[in-house]
Protein backbone atom coordinates (compact mmCIF):
# COMPACT_ATOMS: atom_id res chain seq x y z
CA UNK A 1 0.00 0.00 0.00
CA UNK A 2 1.48 3.47 -0.82
CA UNK A 3 1.68 6.08 1.16
CA UNK A 4 1.65 8.88 -1.63
CA UNK A 5 0.35 12.17 0.15
CA UNK A 6 -3.13 12.41 -2.03
CA UNK A 7 -5.36 14.28 0.48
CA UNK A 8 -2.38 16.81 0.83
CA UNK A 9 -1.80 17.17 -3.11
CA UNK A 10 -5.30 17.60 -3.87
CA UNK A 11 -5.25 21.00 -1.16
CA UNK A 12 -2.76 21.91 -3.57
CA UNK A 13 -4.87 22.53 -6.21
CA UNK A 14 -7.63 25.23 -6.35
CA UNK A 15 -9.09 23.88 -8.99
CA UNK A 16 -10.08 20.74 -7.38
CA UNK A 17 -12.85 22.36 -5.34
CA UNK A 18 -14.76 23.56 -8.60
CA UNK A 19 -18.32 22.16 -9.16
CA UNK A 20 -19.44 21.10 -12.25
CA UNK A 21 -23.15 21.99 -11.99
CA UNK A 22 -23.91 20.06 -8.53
CA UNK A 23 -21.25 17.63 -9.40
CA UNK A 24 -17.75 18.01 -7.91
CA UNK A 25 -15.20 17.86 -10.84
CA UNK A 26 -13.26 14.86 -11.27
CA UNK A 27 -10.70 15.95 -13.95
CA UNK A 28 -9.25 12.95 -15.60
CA UNK A 29 -8.23 14.45 -19.10
CA UNK A 30 -4.55 15.07 -18.03
CA UNK A 31 -3.15 13.62 -20.56
CA UNK A 32 -5.02 17.06 -22.88
CA UNK A 33 -3.56 19.24 -20.04
CA UNK A 34 -3.49 18.93 -16.65
CA UNK A 35 -4.62 21.41 -13.40
CA UNK A 36 -1.98 23.66 -11.64
CA UNK A 37 -0.54 23.58 -8.12
CA UNK A 38 -1.02 26.43 -6.26
CA UNK A 39 3.09 26.86 -5.81
CA UNK A 40 2.99 27.88 -9.59
CA UNK A 41 -0.11 29.94 -9.43
CA UNK A 42 1.73 31.88 -6.90
CA UNK A 43 5.22 31.91 -8.96
CA UNK A 44 3.78 33.81 -12.06
CA UNK A 45 1.23 36.37 -10.06
CA UNK A 46 4.87 37.18 -7.64
CA UNK A 47 6.87 37.56 -10.51
CA UNK A 48 4.31 39.65 -11.85
CA UNK A 49 4.33 41.76 -8.91
CA UNK A 50 7.31 41.78 -7.20
CA UNK A 51 9.84 40.85 -10.39
CA UNK A 52 8.87 41.62 -13.95
CA UNK A 53 11.07 43.18 -16.76
CA UNK A 54 12.18 41.54 -20.06
CA UNK A 55 14.94 39.21 -19.80
CA UNK A 56 18.68 39.69 -21.17
CA UNK A 57 18.21 43.63 -22.13
CA UNK A 58 18.40 45.55 -18.94
CA UNK A 59 20.94 46.62 -16.33
CA UNK A 60 17.93 47.90 -14.44
CA UNK A 61 17.14 45.84 -11.04
CA UNK A 62 14.00 44.23 -12.59
CA UNK A 63 15.31 42.67 -15.17
CA UNK A 64 18.48 41.73 -13.46
CA UNK A 65 15.63 39.48 -11.02
CA UNK A 66 13.57 38.57 -14.16
CA UNK A 67 16.43 37.34 -15.60
CA UNK A 68 17.66 35.57 -12.71
CA UNK A 69 14.41 33.90 -12.66
CA UNK A 70 13.66 33.05 -16.25
CA UNK A 71 17.99 31.34 -16.39
CA UNK A 72 17.02 29.69 -12.81
CA UNK A 73 13.76 27.83 -14.52
CA UNK A 74 16.77 26.69 -17.28
CA UNK A 75 18.87 25.29 -14.89
CA UNK A 76 15.99 23.31 -13.02
CA UNK A 77 14.82 22.04 -16.12
CA UNK A 78 18.45 21.09 -16.86
CA UNK A 79 18.17 19.15 -13.23
CA UNK A 80 15.06 17.81 -14.13
CA UNK A 81 16.45 15.76 -17.19
CA UNK A 82 19.61 15.29 -16.40
CA UNK A 83 21.25 17.48 -19.32
CA UNK A 84 25.05 18.18 -19.48
CA UNK A 85 24.59 21.87 -19.70
CA UNK A 86 22.03 24.34 -19.74
CA UNK A 87 23.22 25.13 -23.21
CA UNK A 88 21.17 22.06 -24.36
CA UNK A 89 17.75 23.66 -23.22
CA UNK A 90 15.62 25.54 -25.77
CA UNK A 91 12.33 26.71 -24.84
CA UNK A 92 9.41 26.88 -27.57
CA UNK A 93 5.87 26.82 -27.16
CA UNK A 94 5.61 23.57 -26.89
CA UNK A 95 5.98 19.71 -28.01
CA UNK A 96 4.57 20.86 -31.11
CA UNK A 97 7.18 23.85 -31.71
CA UNK A 98 9.85 21.49 -30.41
CA UNK A 99 9.68 19.24 -32.91
CA UNK A 100 9.03 22.04 -35.60
CA UNK A 101 12.56 23.26 -35.16
CA UNK A 102 13.92 20.02 -35.46
CA UNK A 103 12.15 19.42 -38.66
CA UNK A 104 13.06 22.84 -40.06
CA UNK A 105 16.73 23.47 -38.86
CA UNK A 106 18.60 20.41 -38.15
CA UNK A 107 16.10 18.32 -40.97
CA UNK A 108 16.58 21.00 -43.64
CA UNK A 109 20.59 20.67 -42.90
CA UNK A 110 20.53 16.62 -42.47
CA UNK A 111 17.82 14.90 -44.62
CA UNK A 112 17.91 15.35 -48.37
CA UNK A 113 16.33 13.63 -51.41
CA UNK A 114 15.95 9.52 -50.84
CA UNK A 115 16.42 9.79 -47.18
CA UNK A 116 14.24 8.47 -44.86
CA UNK A 117 12.72 9.67 -41.09
CA UNK A 118 11.10 6.35 -38.96
CA UNK A 119 8.77 7.19 -37.29
CA UNK A 120 6.18 4.65 -35.40
CA UNK A 121 2.16 3.96 -36.03
CA UNK A 122 1.32 5.26 -32.63
CA UNK A 123 2.65 8.85 -33.49
CA UNK A 124 0.31 12.28 -32.40
CA UNK A 125 0.17 14.15 -35.30
CA UNK A 126 2.49 16.89 -34.40
CA UNK A 127 5.37 13.77 -34.53
CA UNK A 128 3.67 12.93 -38.33
CA UNK A 129 2.97 15.92 -40.18
CA UNK A 130 6.47 17.89 -39.37
CA UNK A 131 8.12 14.90 -41.40
CA UNK A 132 5.22 14.38 -44.26
CA UNK A 133 6.15 18.47 -44.99
CA UNK A 134 9.90 18.28 -44.55
CA UNK A 135 10.11 15.13 -47.23
CA UNK A 136 7.70 17.40 -49.24
CA UNK A 137 10.37 19.59 -49.25
CA UNK A 138 13.44 17.72 -49.33
CA UNK A 139 12.31 14.18 -51.33
CA UNK A 140 12.84 12.27 -48.23
CA UNK A 141 10.90 9.45 -47.00
CA UNK A 142 8.61 8.50 -44.62
CA UNK A 143 8.72 5.29 -42.31
CA UNK A 144 6.50 3.98 -40.06
CA UNK A 145 6.94 1.21 -38.14
CA UNK A 146 3.47 -0.74 -37.60
CA UNK A 147 2.03 -1.92 -34.06
CA UNK A 148 0.12 -4.95 -32.81
CA UNK A 149 -3.64 -4.85 -31.00
CA UNK A 150 -2.22 -4.91 -28.20
CA UNK A 151 -1.05 -0.78 -28.94
CA UNK A 152 2.93 -2.01 -28.76
CA UNK A 153 5.33 -0.94 -31.50
CA UNK A 154 6.47 -4.19 -33.39
CA UNK A 155 10.00 -3.93 -31.99
CA UNK A 156 11.56 -6.42 -34.66
CA UNK A 157 9.87 -4.51 -37.67
CA UNK A 158 11.23 -1.49 -36.02
CA UNK A 159 15.00 -2.73 -36.52
CA UNK A 160 14.21 -3.98 -39.98
CA UNK A 161 12.88 -0.49 -41.40
CA UNK A 162 16.32 0.85 -40.07
CA UNK A 163 18.42 1.05 -43.20
CA UNK A 164 21.86 3.20 -44.51
CA UNK A 165 19.12 5.95 -45.47
CA UNK A 166 17.80 6.36 -41.91
CA UNK A 167 18.89 10.09 -41.09
CA UNK A 168 16.49 10.51 -37.78
CA UNK A 169 14.83 8.38 -36.05
CA UNK A 170 11.37 10.13 -33.75
CA UNK A 171 9.09 8.49 -31.46
CA UNK A 172 6.92 8.92 -29.03
CA UNK A 173 8.35 7.65 -25.46
CA UNK A 174 4.56 7.35 -24.32
CA UNK A 175 1.30 7.65 -26.72
CA UNK A 176 -1.38 9.80 -25.52
CA UNK A 177 -4.10 7.76 -27.22
CA UNK A 178 -2.94 4.48 -25.78
CA UNK A 179 -0.86 4.45 -23.31
CA UNK A 180 1.94 2.64 -24.30
CA UNK A 181 5.78 3.25 -22.88
CA UNK A 182 7.82 2.55 -25.97
CA UNK A 183 11.24 0.45 -25.06
CA UNK A 184 13.27 3.66 -25.98
CA UNK A 185 16.21 2.37 -24.98
CA UNK A 186 16.52 -0.64 -27.36
CA UNK A 187 15.15 1.75 -29.89
CA UNK A 188 17.73 4.31 -29.04
CA UNK A 189 20.56 1.82 -28.77
CA UNK A 190 19.42 0.25 -32.23
CA UNK A 191 19.63 3.73 -33.83
CA UNK A 192 23.13 4.63 -32.23
CA UNK A 193 23.83 1.27 -34.19
CA UNK A 194 24.13 3.20 -36.86
CA UNK A 195 24.71 6.67 -36.01
CA UNK A 196 21.15 7.72 -36.63
CA UNK A 197 20.27 10.85 -34.55
CA UNK A 198 16.99 9.64 -31.88
CA UNK A 199 14.75 12.32 -31.38
CA UNK A 200 11.95 11.25 -28.72
CA UNK A 201 8.27 13.44 -28.24
CA UNK A 202 8.41 13.05 -24.60
CA UNK A 203 4.56 15.11 -24.16
CA UNK A 204 3.04 12.37 -22.04
CA UNK A 205 6.25 10.79 -20.55
CA UNK A 206 7.40 13.71 -18.77
CA UNK A 207 4.24 14.43 -16.12
CA UNK A 208 4.62 10.53 -15.19
CA UNK A 209 8.30 9.15 -15.49
CA UNK A 210 11.47 9.83 -14.24
CA UNK A 211 13.70 11.44 -17.56
CA UNK A 212 17.28 11.26 -17.79
CA UNK A 213 18.30 12.36 -20.93
CA UNK A 214 21.82 11.27 -20.53
CA UNK A 215 20.76 7.41 -19.84
CA UNK A 216 18.69 7.06 -22.31
CA UNK A 217 21.45 9.10 -24.65
CA UNK A 218 19.14 10.64 -26.92
CA UNK A 219 19.67 13.29 -29.46
CA UNK A 220 16.77 15.04 -28.55
CA UNK A 221 13.68 15.57 -26.23
CA UNK A 222 10.91 17.59 -26.59
CA UNK A 223 7.96 17.99 -24.09
CA UNK A 224 5.32 20.57 -23.33
CA UNK A 225 4.93 22.15 -19.75
CA UNK A 226 1.30 22.73 -19.98
CA UNK A 227 1.23 18.90 -19.23
CA UNK A 228 3.78 19.15 -16.61
CA UNK A 229 1.61 21.31 -13.93
CA UNK A 230 2.90 24.38 -15.38
CA UNK A 231 1.40 26.99 -17.73
CA UNK A 232 0.52 26.37 -21.09
CA UNK A 233 2.54 28.32 -23.84
CA UNK A 234 5.82 27.10 -22.59
CA UNK A 235 7.63 23.83 -23.80
CA UNK A 236 11.09 22.22 -23.80
CA UNK A 237 13.52 21.27 -26.39
CA UNK A 238 16.68 19.14 -25.13
CA UNK A 239 19.20 18.67 -27.51
CA UNK A 240 22.73 17.51 -27.37
CA UNK A 241 25.35 20.45 -27.40
CA UNK A 242 27.18 19.50 -30.59
CA UNK A 243 24.26 18.82 -32.64
CA UNK A 244 22.65 22.02 -31.53
CA UNK A 245 25.85 24.11 -32.51
CA UNK A 246 25.91 22.67 -35.69
CA UNK A 247 22.26 23.61 -36.59
CA UNK A 248 20.97 26.97 -37.96
CA UNK A 249 18.84 28.84 -36.41
CA UNK A 250 14.76 28.09 -36.44
CA UNK A 251 13.55 31.60 -36.42
CA UNK A 252 15.52 35.08 -36.23
CA UNK A 253 15.03 38.46 -34.66
CA UNK A 254 15.89 40.27 -31.04
CA UNK A 255 17.65 38.14 -28.63
CA UNK A 256 19.30 35.27 -31.23
CA UNK A 257 21.74 37.40 -32.42
CA UNK A 258 25.34 38.54 -31.06
CA UNK A 259 25.78 41.55 -34.00
CA UNK A 260 24.26 42.60 -36.82
CA UNK A 261 25.34 44.67 -39.45
CA UNK A 262 23.50 45.81 -42.79
CA UNK A 263 25.70 42.90 -44.68
CA UNK A 264 26.14 40.20 -41.70
CA UNK A 265 24.79 38.64 -38.40
CA UNK A 266 26.67 36.63 -36.01
CA UNK A 267 23.93 34.74 -34.12
CA UNK A 268 24.39 34.46 -30.12
CA UNK A 269 25.78 30.75 -28.67
CA UNK A 270 23.54 28.60 -26.86
CA UNK A 271 21.04 28.48 -26.34
CA UNK A 272 19.38 32.00 -27.42
CA UNK A 273 20.47 31.10 -30.61
CA UNK A 274 16.61 29.08 -30.57
CA UNK A 275 15.23 31.68 -28.46
CA UNK A 276 14.00 34.64 -30.98
CA UNK A 277 12.22 37.24 -29.46
CA UNK A 278 10.87 38.18 -25.97
CA UNK A 279 10.13 34.75 -24.30
CA UNK A 280 7.25 33.90 -22.35
CA UNK A 281 9.02 34.98 -19.20
CA UNK A 282 6.01 33.94 -16.51
CA UNK A 283 5.69 31.07 -18.38
CA UNK A 284 9.24 29.81 -17.93
CA UNK A 285 9.41 30.26 -14.09
CA UNK A 286 6.14 28.65 -13.47
CA UNK A 287 7.83 25.50 -14.92
CA UNK A 288 10.31 25.80 -12.85
CA UNK A 289 8.06 26.13 -9.77
CA UNK A 290 6.29 23.38 -11.55
CA UNK A 291 10.13 21.32 -11.23
CA UNK A 292 10.33 22.41 -7.67
CA UNK A 293 6.88 21.13 -6.69
CA UNK A 294 7.40 17.51 -8.39
CA UNK A 295 10.83 17.32 -7.32
CA UNK A 296 9.93 17.54 -3.72
CA UNK A 297 6.79 14.66 -4.02
CA UNK A 298 9.59 12.76 -6.32
CA UNK A 299 9.03 11.23 -9.78
CA UNK A 300 9.61 8.32 -8.18
CA UNK A 301 6.70 8.27 -6.16
CA UNK A 302 4.40 9.50 -8.78
CA UNK A 303 5.40 6.70 -11.30
CA UNK A 304 4.10 4.33 -8.43
CA UNK A 305 1.40 6.12 -7.63
CA UNK A 306 -0.07 6.50 -11.02
CA UNK A 307 0.71 2.93 -11.77
CA UNK A 308 -1.45 2.04 -8.89
CA UNK A 309 -4.21 3.93 -10.31
CA UNK A 310 -3.88 2.64 -13.58
CA UNK A 311 -3.96 -0.88 -12.40
CA UNK A 312 -7.08 0.10 -10.05
CA UNK A 313 -8.82 1.65 -13.16
CA UNK A 314 -7.76 -1.23 -15.66
CA UNK A 315 -9.52 -3.95 -13.24
CA UNK A 316 -12.35 -1.86 -12.86
CA UNK A 317 -12.56 -1.63 -16.37
CA UNK A 318 -12.37 -5.04 -17.18
CA UNK A 319 -15.21 -5.33 -15.34
CA UNK A 320 -17.86 -3.98 -17.71
CA UNK A 321 -18.73 -6.20 -20.33
CA UNK A 322 -19.16 -3.62 -23.00
CA UNK A 323 -15.88 -1.81 -22.47
CA UNK A 324 -13.34 -2.36 -24.33
CA UNK A 325 -10.01 -1.16 -23.65
CA UNK A 326 -7.57 0.42 -26.53
CA UNK A 327 -4.19 -0.05 -25.50
CA UNK A 328 -3.15 -2.71 -23.56
CA UNK A 329 0.75 -2.56 -23.74
CA UNK A 330 2.71 -4.21 -21.10
CA UNK A 331 4.60 -1.12 -20.23
CA UNK A 332 1.92 1.36 -20.11
CA UNK A 333 1.29 4.62 -18.32
CA UNK A 334 -1.78 6.02 -16.92
CA UNK A 335 -4.10 6.25 -19.48
CA UNK A 336 -7.07 4.72 -20.55
CA UNK A 337 -8.68 4.98 -23.21
CA UNK A 338 -12.10 3.06 -24.10
CA UNK A 339 -15.25 2.45 -26.69
CA UNK A 340 -18.52 1.09 -25.07
CA UNK A 341 -20.87 -0.81 -27.34
CA UNK A 342 -23.39 1.54 -29.50
CA UNK A 343 -22.73 4.36 -27.57
CA UNK A 344 -20.42 6.81 -29.47
CA UNK A 345 -17.08 8.38 -27.95
CA UNK A 346 -18.55 11.96 -28.10
CA UNK A 347 -21.68 10.89 -26.51
CA UNK A 348 -19.94 9.12 -23.52
CA UNK A 349 -18.31 12.48 -22.99
CA UNK A 350 -20.96 15.04 -22.99
CA UNK A 351 -23.06 12.04 -20.78
CA UNK A 352 -19.61 11.98 -18.21
CA UNK A 353 -19.97 15.41 -18.18
CA UNK A 354 -23.08 15.88 -16.84
CA UNK A 355 -21.94 13.97 -13.97
CA UNK A 356 -19.33 16.24 -13.43
CA UNK A 357 -16.60 13.70 -14.74
CA UNK A 358 -14.11 15.53 -17.55
CA UNK A 359 -12.75 12.80 -20.28
CA UNK A 360 -11.91 13.53 -23.36
CA UNK A 361 -13.30 11.99 -26.57
CA UNK A 362 -11.48 12.45 -29.90
CA UNK A 363 -9.21 10.99 -31.98
CA UNK A 364 -6.43 12.38 -29.71
CA UNK A 365 -4.42 13.87 -32.84
CA UNK A 366 -3.55 10.42 -33.63
CA UNK A 367 -6.04 9.63 -36.55
CA UNK A 368 -3.59 6.40 -37.63
CA UNK A 369 -4.14 4.79 -34.53
CA UNK A 370 -8.06 5.16 -34.39
CA UNK A 371 -7.56 3.61 -38.03
CA UNK A 372 -5.58 1.10 -36.68
CA UNK A 373 -8.32 -0.10 -34.15
CA UNK A 374 -11.07 0.53 -36.46
CA UNK A 375 -12.60 2.89 -34.18
CA UNK A 376 -13.82 6.48 -35.12
CA UNK A 377 -12.68 7.80 -31.64
CA UNK A 378 -12.67 6.75 -28.16
CA UNK A 379 -13.11 8.48 -24.62
CA UNK A 380 -10.03 8.54 -22.71
CA UNK A 381 -9.14 9.22 -18.87
CA UNK A 382 -5.96 9.92 -18.30
CA UNK A 383 -4.47 10.02 -15.12
CA UNK A 384 -2.52 12.62 -12.65
CA UNK A 385 -0.63 12.80 -9.07
CA UNK A 386 -4.45 14.45 -7.91
CA UNK A 387 -6.69 11.79 -8.71
CA UNK A 388 -8.33 9.12 -6.54
CA UNK A 389 -9.73 5.80 -6.35
CA UNK A 390 -12.40 6.91 -5.43
CA UNK A 391 -12.77 9.73 -8.67
CA UNK A 392 -12.16 6.58 -10.32
CA UNK A 393 -15.15 4.66 -8.85
CA UNK A 394 -17.47 7.73 -9.91
CA UNK A 395 -16.14 7.46 -13.58
CA UNK A 396 -17.07 3.63 -13.14
CA UNK A 397 -20.15 4.12 -11.78
CA UNK A 398 -20.73 7.03 -14.13
CA UNK A 399 -20.03 4.77 -17.01
CA UNK A 400 -22.20 1.92 -15.89
CA UNK A 401 -25.31 4.25 -15.71
CA UNK A 402 -24.60 5.15 -19.40
CA UNK A 403 -24.60 1.69 -20.70
CA UNK A 404 -27.88 1.22 -18.18
CA UNK A 405 -29.34 4.18 -20.20
CA UNK A 406 -27.90 4.17 -23.79
CA UNK A 407 -26.36 1.00 -24.01
N1 LIG B 1 2.97 14.59 -28.59
C1 LIG B 1 2.15 13.90 -27.80
C2 LIG B 1 2.43 12.47 -27.50
C3 LIG B 1 1.03 14.54 -27.26
O1 LIG B 1 0.22 13.85 -26.47
C4 LIG B 1 0.79 15.89 -27.57
C5 LIG B 1 -0.45 16.60 -27.08
C6 LIG B 1 1.70 16.56 -28.38
C7 LIG B 1 2.77 15.88 -28.87
C8 LIG B 1 1.56 18.01 -28.70
O2 LIG B 1 1.78 18.77 -27.55
P1 LIG B 1 1.49 20.34 -27.55
O3 LIG B 1 1.64 20.71 -26.12
O4 LIG B 1 2.51 20.97 -28.42
O5 LIG B 1 0.09 20.51 -28.07
N2 LIG B 1 -1.53 15.74 -26.77
C9 LIG B 1 -2.79 16.11 -26.52
C10 LIG B 1 -3.78 15.18 -26.17
O6 LIG B 1 -3.59 13.98 -26.05
N3 LIG B 1 -4.94 15.82 -25.99
O7 LIG B 1 -4.74 17.14 -26.21
C11 LIG B 1 -3.40 17.32 -26.54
Amino acid sequence: MTTFPIEKIREDFPILKEKIGNNPLVYLDNAATCQKPQAVIDSISHLYMHEYANVHRGVHTLSVKATDRYEGAREKVKNFINATSTKEIIFVKGTTEAINLIAQSFGKTNIKAGDEILITAMEHHSNIVPWQILCKETGAVLKVAPINLQGELIFAEFEHLISDKTKLVSVVHMSNALGTINPVKAIIAAAKAKNIAVLLDGAQAIPHISVDVQALDCDFYAFSGHKLYAPSGIGVLYGKQALLEAMPPYQSGGDMIRKVTFEATEYNGLPYKFEAGTPSIADVVGLGAAIDYLTAIGMDNIAAYEAELLDYATEKAKGIAALKIIGEAKDKGAILSFVLDKIHPHDIGTMLDSLGIAVRAGHHCAMPVMDFFEVPATARASFAIYNSKQEIDVLMNGIEQLIEVFG
